[in-house]
């Protein structure tokens, strides 16, 4: 078997019989394009080349077409991907109006809401409001300084309260819870010119209900307050004092009853 192809090459290289077979013919064939004939006929390395190459040149044709058929489909697979990206971002984008739109509606409600919540609350306020002889009193549940009590009345559309009779100091006093020494701000000061005590309205304090001894200016003390506390025997008429206007108490405010 070895022999036979030993023999086989031996063959295919040195050919027989015919004239193809020297080896001068053989390697002149590139350098003489005048022996075709012989080319022909003789190398079988030729042919094969030949073939090799034809086929190569098939595989090369078929590799470019079905590369740039791929490359086709390719492009469009990114065309439908393309739209596809553009039909999901249309419909994000209606999406988007229509969530802007209920965002809308959603933020009329909340204001409608909170116009209601805010009347209801001035019915509540409404309710903390006391009627005496054409006033109505209102006594905070919260601390403030001497005037921004007096800010908060007013936006109430009122004034910390005016005194004027033991009547209505007495009304008042009765609003107000006991305790260990429960104050309260109320419409008077003295803060322009010591010792001179004045009205919220500008005018000027006759008489009063101070405790004995008060008011004192004991350390620099230019606003009004009372007190009820748990002593049973301390009355109404008794009850004012005078502290820094600072402090942060509860106040006490007033205003007109509207007809
Ligand atoms: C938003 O789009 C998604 C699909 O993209 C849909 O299921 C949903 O219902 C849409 N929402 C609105 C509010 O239009
Ligand atoms: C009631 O109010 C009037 C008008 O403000 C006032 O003149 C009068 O003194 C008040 N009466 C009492 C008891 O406070
Ligand atoms: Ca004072």
């Amino acid at each position: 078997m070895t022999a036979n192809r030993e023999g086989m090459h031996t063959n295919l290289i040195d050919g027989p019989e015919d004239d193809c077979s020297s080896p001068e013919v053989r390697y002149s064939v590139f350098q003489n394009p005048d022996k075709s004939r012989k080319l022909f006929c003789q190398d079988p390395f030729k042919v094969a080349t030949a073939c090799l190459t034809a086929f190569c040149l098939v595989l090369l044709m078929i590799l470019v077409v079905t590369s740039v058929h791929s490359g086709k489909t390719r492009s469009s697979d990114q065309d439908s991907q393309s739209s596809a990206a553009e039909s999901h971002m249309q419909k994000n984008c209606a999406n988007v109006s229509s969530l802007t739109e209920e965002l809308q509606a959603v933020k009329k409600e909340k204001s409608e809401l909170e116009k209601e919540r805010t009347q209801l609350k001035n019915r509540i306020t409404e309710l903390d409001w006391k009627h005496f002889n054409g006033s109505c009193y209102y006594v905070s549940e919260y601390r403030r300084s001497w005037s921004d009590s007096q800010a908060y009345c007013k936006r109430q559309g009122g004034h910390l309260a005016i005194i004027l009779t033991a009547e209505e100091q007495t009304f008042i006093w009765n609003l107000l819870p006991r305790g260990y020494w429960n104050a309260y701000w109320f419409g008077i000061s003295d803060e322009k010119i010591e010792e001179d005590w004045y009205w919220v309205d500008g005018t000027k304090l006759v008489g009063g209900f101070w405790e004995d001894g008060e008011p004192n200016n004991h350390i620099n003390e230019d606003c009004g307050y009372m007190i009820k506390t748990n002593v049973l025997s301390r009355v109404a008429t008794k009850s004012w004092y005078d502290a820094p206007c600072y402090m942060s108490l509860p106040w006490i405010c007033e205003k007109l009853v509207s007809s």
